[in-house]
This record gives structure tokens, sequence and C-alpha cells, in this order.
């Protein structure tokens, strides 16, 4: 049994397509998923603005608001709470270069609007929470924005955010590129010194993906503890990645189950998930995959996090405490891998 509650979202079961080639299965309908999710284990239910309501660029403000009602009925039908809404800035025309730091004030307002109205369908689903993956917020081209000037107006656009509705937070989910080169936030770290410029930096955090650390070169387990450090941490993406290659999504723990147990092991010893903060999976299906094993990666992520969730629990703190006193930092990497092994 697991302490924790589980999120997922629609995007983690997907056709397949990638940079270089089509789609390789076939689409799901979002009902089906969402029924399959609670089946699986989740209860917690990660939106995109557009996942929730779909065409709502072509809606009004009202409109999106019903039809965001219409889904909490569904989800309450289903036993089912939106984690949090974020919005889906990379996808269109008008926010190509980025949206809240654009260059065209056009697109600028564009983003804010898609922010305000994310805002509007979590309030209609329950949910405080508001997501930033700041996905183009950065350069293909150093020059082309004014990085001071891209910050201020990222800090503007957060200060509206923050003042349009009072409950709001906003977790910011930083990755340090892709699809840009370079990211104007791409730490925690870099996000927490930026909250505190905010108006309200009491209700600005981060949401750290495992995968995203890994791209900036930094263990995630770390990254998680600067926020713990800081009451910051308000979500996690656990997955995995190899290096510094493009963003691979890849399941919990499959590449450096080390990583993964320390990440693990920083939740659990710091009381993560005590104010109702979810485990989310952000992980994905290799491209070779069937259709018919189009949830099998978040089944896998699932029990692997439950599996090491019952190591860090056997962990002999008393016996690790004794030869950190001595020193002995051999005996505590072997006592690890043991533990991991299955030898313990
Ligand atoms: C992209 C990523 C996003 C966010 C939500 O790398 O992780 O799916 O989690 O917008
Ligand atoms: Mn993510």
């Amino acid at each position: 049994m697991s302490m924790f509650k589980f999120s997922v979202g629609p995007w983690n079961v997907h056709e397949g397509a990638d940079a270089f080639g089509p789609e390789v299965r076939s689409s799901i309908s979002f009902d089906q998923k969402l029924r399959k999710f609670k089946e699986i284990g989740f209860t917690g239910i990660q939106f995109h603005d557009d996942d929730a309501v779909p065409d709502m660029n072509e809606l009004s403000e009202d409109q999106i608001k019903s039809r965001a009602r219409e889904l909490k009925q569904f989800l309450d039908e289903q036993g089912l709470e939106a984690e949090f809404v974020a919005p889906r800035l990379w996808m269109d025309a008008r926010t190509i270069d980025g949206g809240f730091t654009s260059n065209s004030s056009a697109d600028r307002e564009f983003a804010i609007w898609r922010a305000l109205r994310s805002i509007d369908i979590a309030k209609e689903l329950g949910s405080d929470r508001l997501v930033l993956w700041l996905a183009r917020e950065g350069t293909l081209c150093s020059e082309s924005k004014d990085p001071v000037l891209s910050l201020h107006r990222l800090r503007e656009a957060i200060n509206i955010m923050l003042a349009y509705d009072p409950q709001i937070r906003i977790l910011i989910e930083p990755k340090p590129n892709e699809p840009i080169d370079r990211s104007f936030v791409p730490t925690v770290g870099h996000v927490l010194g930026f909250a505190n410029g905010t108006q309200d930096p009491s209700r600005v955090g981060a949401l750290l993906e495992s995968a995203h650390a890994v791209l900036a070169g930094l263990e995630p387990s770390l990254e998680m503890a600067f926020c713990l450090a800081h009451g910051k941490l308000w979500g996690v993406h656990l997955n995995d990645q190899n290096g510094l290659r493009y963003d691979q999504d890849k399941s919990f723990g499959v590449e450096n189950i080390r990583s993964a147990f320390n990440q693990l092991k920083v939740l659990i010893d710091h009381g993560y998930g005590s104010n109702g903060e979810y485990i989310g999976l952000d992980v994905k299906a290799m491209r070779t995959q069937s259709a018919a094993m189009s949830y099998a990666h978040l089944e896998n992520s699932l029990r692997i996090v439950k599996l090491i969730e019952s190591k860090v629990r056997r962990f002999d703190k008393d016996l690790v405490l004794k030869y950190q006193d001595a020193r002995n930092y051999e005996a505590i990497e072997m006592y690890v891998m043991e533990l991991l092994l299955g030898e313990q």
C-alpha cells in the first residue's frame, strides 16, 4: 500500500508521433482514458486547458466555464479529482515564439488570456493550482529577445494571474531546453528566486519533473530537497531520462534506480503529500509499442514507485546514523545497494 495519491494527464496516453515520424497508435477517447486511469489506481487528473475544454479559443468566457462545469460533473461521477490546469501555450500559431515573453504584444495578450481562462477552468474543476510549463519562454536565437525584459514581462504576466484570483497558486515547472534552445527559467532554483520578485511569493512555487532536472545536469532528488527546504514543492512529475538527450519521459526508475530511490526517500522523509500534494507521473509509452500497450508505462511506473516506496520504508535509519558517525560511507553505499538489489 502506498501512502501517496497519484495523478496523470491525458497526454500520457498518446499516438506516439515524434519529431521524425507519424503516429503509430490509434487515438483513445478522453472519457475512455479517464476511466482507465481510475481503474489503474490514479485519483488525480492533470489537465492542459484545452484537454479540459477543447476548442476553447472559439468559445466565450462563459461557455468555457460551463464546459468546465460539465467536465467537473464527469470527474465527480468517476470519483476523480482535477490536480491542476496548465495553459497549453506551445501549440498555437500566436505563441510560436513564446507567450509571456514574446516580442509581440498581441501574442503576450493572448497568452495572458489563456492563463486567465485556465484559472477559470481550474476553479470550476475545484482546483487552486495553475501549472506553468514555460515551454517557449526562452530563445532559439540568443539575440532574438532581451532576456532581462523577458523576465520582467514574465513577472508582469504572473502578477496579473495572482491579482485575477486571490486563491490561485502558481506552480512553475522548469525545463532547461526543448522546444527552445535556452530557457529563461531553467531550474527550480531559478523558479524560487523568480517567485520572490512577484507580488505574492507565498502563492508561487514549483513543480519538479525528474527528467527536466536531469536535462539540466542536476540530481532530481536534490532539486526536490531544495524546494522542500523552502516549503515550495507543490507538485512532482516522476519519470526518468537517459542523460542529456531529447526529453524522454521514460517510466520512473528505469534508467537510474538509485536516483529514483533517493527521490522517493526525500519525499517520504520530508512529508511530501501531507498538504494534499499528488505524486504526478509524466511518462510516455515507447514509440515501438502497440495500441494494446498504451497504459503499460503507467502501470509499470506506479508499480515501480510502490516497490521503491517499500524499500524506503525498510531503510534502516539507525544503522545509517551509526555509519554516518563513523564516517563509513562505503558501508552506507553497500547497504543501499544491497537494499535495492533485494539482499537486505
Ligand atoms: C513538458 C511537460 C509538460 C508539463 C505540463 O516537458 O512536462 O507536459 O508537465 O504542461
Ligand atoms: Mn511535466
